[in-house]
C-alpha cells in the first residue's frame, strides 16, 4: 500500500530538574550550595532520507519522542541533555501542525534537515541562585516542560514534469521510454496505482518526471482512484497531458482532453494554471497521424507532440521539447512555511518557588530575560518590573499560590513585599 499522508504525535525533551544540594564535607559545618542545573531535553528534528518514498513508517508507529534532559546532582553537577530525535521522511514531505493547519516545514531539498521542536530546558540547581545577601537557597528551579504536537505529513512529489490522461493511453510506457524507470505496464485501467518517478537524461542535463494514475471523468468526485495523486503533481513546472489520438478504446481524444482539464480545474486552480504540453500517443495505430495532429492542434490551440511509446517513435523530439519548456520556466520553490514558535512560549514561562522560610521565589526564561534587560536597582526600572509582572499575570499567580500582601517575594537579587 502507497502511504503519501498520515499524522504523528512529537514531543521534545522535557528539561531535567536543578536540585538542592549542600557542600557536605567532614569538619565543615556549613558547606555552600552545590545543586547542579538539570540537563536539556532532547529536540526534535525532521530530515530527508533519499531512499524513502513513502510514509509507510509512520502508518503504525505514532509516537515519536526526544529524550528528557537529566536531572542535576550534588557537587554542582550538570545533568546530562536528553539525546535528539531526528525523524527520517521521503523528500518532499510537507508537514502541518494539526492544531493550527500551518505549514511548519517543507522537506524540499534532498539533503534538508528542520528542526522542529526544540528541548525544554534544564532548571537551575540552588547553587545558580546563591548571591551576596542569599547564601543558603533552598530552592532549585524544575525542567521545562515541552507540549507534545500533533503533526500532519503529507508527501508531494517534487518532478520538472507530471504526466496526467485517462487510464491506458500509455502513461508508464511513456515514463518507460523516457527514463530509465520500470513501471508496470498493462492492457488495462488503473495498472498505476501509485506515483512513479524516472529521471530523464538530456546531454549532461537531467529532468525528473512523475507519473500518476490515469484519471477518468469525475475523478474529482472521486471516480476511479479519484484525485488523490494529483497532490504529486501540484508541485510540478510543467504538465504533459497525454492522449491516446488513435482513440483505441473508442473514446473521442478531444472530449478526453477537455474532461482531463476539467478534473485538473475541480481540483485546484493552480493546478489548472500550470503550464501545459500536449503528448499525442500511439500514433504508431493510426493511418493518417499527421492530419489528426494537425487537426487536434487547430482544436486546442496548442502544439501537439506526436509520439509512439511502443515504437519509440518521436521520443527524441518530445525530450527537446520538453527540454526548451523546461528551460523557459522558474525553477520549483518549497512552500513558504514558519516553525512553530517556541521563543515567545520560552520567554513567557516562569514558575513559583517556596523558599524554606516562606517567602515565594520567581524564577523562569521570563525572569531572566526581564532582569535582563532592567537594571533593579532603579526606582522607575522595577516599577516598570512590577508592571510586567502584573501584566503578566504573575502577582495574580502568586495570590493564587497562597501568597499574602505583605510575604516576601524574591526575584534573582532583589526581594520586595507583595501589595496590591
Ligand atoms: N500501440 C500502442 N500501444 C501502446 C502505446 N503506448 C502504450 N501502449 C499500450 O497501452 C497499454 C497501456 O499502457 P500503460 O503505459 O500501462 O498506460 P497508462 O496510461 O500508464 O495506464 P494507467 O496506469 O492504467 O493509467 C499497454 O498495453 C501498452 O503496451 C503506443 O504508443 N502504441
Ligand atoms: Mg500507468
Amino acid at each position: 500500500m502507497f502511504i503519501d499522508r498520515t499524522n504523528i504525535f512529537i514531543k521534545a525533551g522535557d528539561g531535567g530538574d536543578g536540585i538542592v544540594s549542600f557542600h557536605r564535607e567532614k569538619y565543615i559545618a556549613f558547606g555552600g550550595p552545590d545543586g547542579g542545573d538539570g540537563g536539556n531535553g532532547g529536540s526534535v528534528y525532521f530530515a530527508v532520507k533519499n531512499d524513502m518514498s513513502s510514509l509507510m513508517d509512520y502508518k503504525l508507529s505514532k509516537h515519536f519522542r526526544a529524550e528528557n534532559g537529566k536531572n542535576g546532582g550534588p557537587d554542582f553537577c550538570r545533568g546530562k541533555n536528553g539525546k535528539d530525535l531526528i525523524i527520517y521522511l521521503p523528500q518532499g514531505t510537507v508537514i502541518k501542525d494539526k492544531e493550527t493547519g500551518r505549514i511548519i516545514a517543507d522537506m524540499f531539498h534532498k539533503d534538508d534537515k528542520v528542526l522542529v521542536l526544540k528541548g525544554g530546558l534544564g532548571g537551575k540547581g540552588n547553587a545558580r541562585f546563591k548571591t551576596a545577601v542569599r547564601k543558603a537557597p533552598h530552592f532549585s528551579q524544575s525542567g521545562e516542560k515541552v507540549k507534545e504536537r500533533e503533526v500532519l505529513l503529507e508527501l508531494k512529489t517534487i518532478a520538472d514534469v507530471g504526466l496526467v490522461g485517462f487510464p491506458n493511453v500509455g502513461k508508464s510506457t511513456l515514463l518507460s521510454v523516457l527514463t530509465n524507470a520500470k513501471p508496470k505496464i498493462a492492457n488495462y485501467h488503473f495498472t498505476t496505482l501509485s506515483p512513479n518517478i524516472g529521471i530523464i537524461k538530456y546531454y549532461d542535463d537531467s529532468m525528473v518526471i512523475a507519473d500518476i494514475p490515469g484519471l477518468i471523468e469525475g475523478a474529482s468526485q472521486g471516480a476511479g482512484l479519484g484525485t488523490d495523486f494529483l497532490r504529486h503533481i501540484e508541485r510540478v513546472r510543467l504538465i504533459v497531458h497525454v492522449i491516446d489520438l488513435s482513440g483505441s478504446e473508442g473514446r473521442n481524444p478531444y472530449d478526453d482532453y477537455l474532461k482531463i482539464n476539467e478534473e485538473l480545474k475541480n481540483y485546484s486552480e493552480k493546478l489548472a494554471s500550470l503550464p501545459m504540453m500536449v503528448c499525442a500517443n500511439k500514433c504508431d495505430l493510426m493511418e493518417d497521424f499527421e492530419k489528426a495532429v494537425k487537426d487536434f492542434s487547430e482544436k486546442t490551440g496548442k502544439e501537439v507532440i506526436p509520439v509512439s511509446a511502443a515504437t519509440v517513435k518521436g521520443i527524441k523530439e518530445l525530450k527537446d521539447e520538453i527540454y526548451k519548456e523546461l528551460k523557459k520556466l522558474p525553477p520549483l520553490a518549497p512552500e513558504e512555511f514558519e516553525p512553530f514558535s517556541y521563543e515567545d512560549e520560552s520567554e513567557e514561562y516562569y514558575e513559583i518557588l517556596r523558599d524554606d522560610d516562606g517567602s515565594f521565589v520567581v524564577v523562569g526564561s521570563l525572569i531572566d530575560k526581564l532582569a535582563r534587560n532592567i537594571v533593579l536597582s532603579d526606582y522607575e526600572s522595577f516599577a516598570h518590573f512590577q508592571k510586567v509582572l502584573k501584566d503578566k499575570g504573575v502577582i495574580k499567580a502568586l495570590y493564587k499560590q497562597g501568597a499574602k500582601n505583605g510575604d516576601t517575594v524574591k526575584i534573582e537579587d532583589i526581594e520586595f513585599e507583595l501589595v496590591d
